[in-house]
């Protein structure tokens, strides 16, 4: 790839592939080329898009042929943002008939002005000194409505069990019974008595949310009074406002990207976003330090190609952006330790919701039955032989079942 362009590539379908891929690099760029008096060619050509490659996957009964096309951009068509440059290769074509975005290549230029996360996988391990097995992270399930005090029954329950990371549930926005200030300070007092307890420290992912133009104002102040971490319903408010968040060197807390809107996004074999690029790239680039998707597994499980590649975009080593944890989620109870282990290896974050409020023991226990899954599978064992040790474990896997 050219140093200085972006190649994004498309399914879509076409009579002519190469035709289609033509038009979209023209009518995305300078609008019309062939036209154009020569004078006018020289002074756009900087900015022509170029169709840059095809791949035919299958002819459809009219003749037709679904494939993908791959289009590169010059990087001068764009500023430094993801609206502008998800605007400028997809803004109008999103509408124009089946076509889905499945990939953007970046070159080194462009990603060198986006500062990505602060903290990633490394910063957040040296934060809870926990470098050789996946986290565990519990979920708050019911944060509305409820009084400050079951909150902090619900927090305290959850840290005792064990947990790396407790957070809030992405939909807590009336939060009027436990303001975002009073409830950072709040679990921040919990998280540290129950350190003295278990010995592990506990990180509360507390929820940002308010008008767009006061969010950077509030995630300040939340740093300022002792914020471990901020969960962030990125879609809903759009990749910059993220990129803004993780860049100002005074939130100096990690952020969470919750997928919230992306099932709006993804879905579609013909429409929309593919989930590696849309919760994978585009959210590493913007600045998330976890990012929570669906699992292969669970209750509104992701295609585990996908989940697979998503992860992978998180991970991989890259010159200028630090890793983000990956965390699968939804439906995630013990039994499916091993099978998370297998599919994303040490650096994800195991994370449940109902897989530890659910537990007949209550959430301290559901918290030691996923711990005790998460060792075993570290040092080899089947759940069936550290259940023998952990009564917590063996009661998950009598309601939930288990993968050997
Ligand atoms: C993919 C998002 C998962 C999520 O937000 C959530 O709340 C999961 O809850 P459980 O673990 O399925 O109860």
């Amino acid at each position: 790839m050219s140093e200085q362009r972006i190649l994004v590539t498309y399914l879509t379908q076409a009579k002519d592939l190469q035709k289609k891929a033509e038009a979209i690099a023209v009518g995305m760029t300078v609008g019309s080329w062939t036209d154009l008096p020569a004078a006018k060619q020289a002074e756009l050509r900087p900015y022509l898009g170029e169709a840059a490659g095809v791949q035919p996957l299958e002819t459809l009964e009219n003749g037709v042929t679904r494939g993908t096309v791959t289009v590169s951009y010059p990087i001068r068509n764009f500023t430094a943002d993801i609206p502008s440059l998800l605007t400028g290769i997809f803004g109008k074509l999103s509408m124009d008939g089946k076509i889905k975005l499945v990939d953007i290549q970046f070159p080194e230029a462009f990603l060198a002005a986006f500062p990505g996360p602060k903290f990633g996988i490394d910063g957040l391990r040296d934060r809870l000194g926990a470098y050789r097995r996946p986290l565990l992270m519990s979920i708050f399930k019911s944060c509305l409505g409820l009084p400050f005090e079951d909150l902090k029954t619900q927090f305290r329950a959850q840290a005792l069990g064990g947990v790396d990371l407790v957070k809030d549930d992405e939909i807590f926005f009336a939060d009027d019974r436990a303001p975002f200030l009073e409830r950072i300070k709040a679990f921040g007092k919990i998280a540290a008595e129950a350190e003295q307890e278990t010995g592990k420290p506990v990180l509360y992912a507390a929820n940002l949310t308010g008008p767009t133009h006061e969010l950077l104002d509030r995630a300040k102040r939340a740093a300022e009074a002792g914020a471990h971490c901020l969960l962030f319903n990125v879609l809903a408010y759009g990749f910059d406002v993220l990129h803004r968040l993780a860049a100002d060197p005074d939130v100096h807390v990690p952020i969470m990207a919750h997928p919230a809107l992306a099932g709006a996004l993804y879905p579609s074999p013909d429409y929309g976003i593919a989930t590696p690029l849309l919760l994978g790239k585009l959210m590493r680039i913007a600045g998330a330090d976890l990012v929570l998707f669906p699992s292969p597994y669970g209750n509104v499980a992701l295609d585990k190609g996908e989940a697979l590649q998503l992860a992978a975009h998180l991970t991989e080593p890259q010159e200028s952006l630090r890793r983000s944890f990956p965390v699968p989620s939804a439906g995630i109870h013990p039994g499916l330790v091993p099978q998370l282990y297998a599919d994303f290896g040490i650096d994800q974050v195991v994370n449940a919701g109902g897989g530890i409020h659910g537990h007949p023991g209550g959430a301290t226990a559901g918290a030691k039955a996923f711990a005790a899954a998460i060792d075993a599978v570290v040092a080899g064992r089947t759940l069936e032989q550290a259940a023998a040790e952990s009564e917590a474990l063996a009661v998950a896997l009598k309601k939930w079942g288990g993968s050997k």
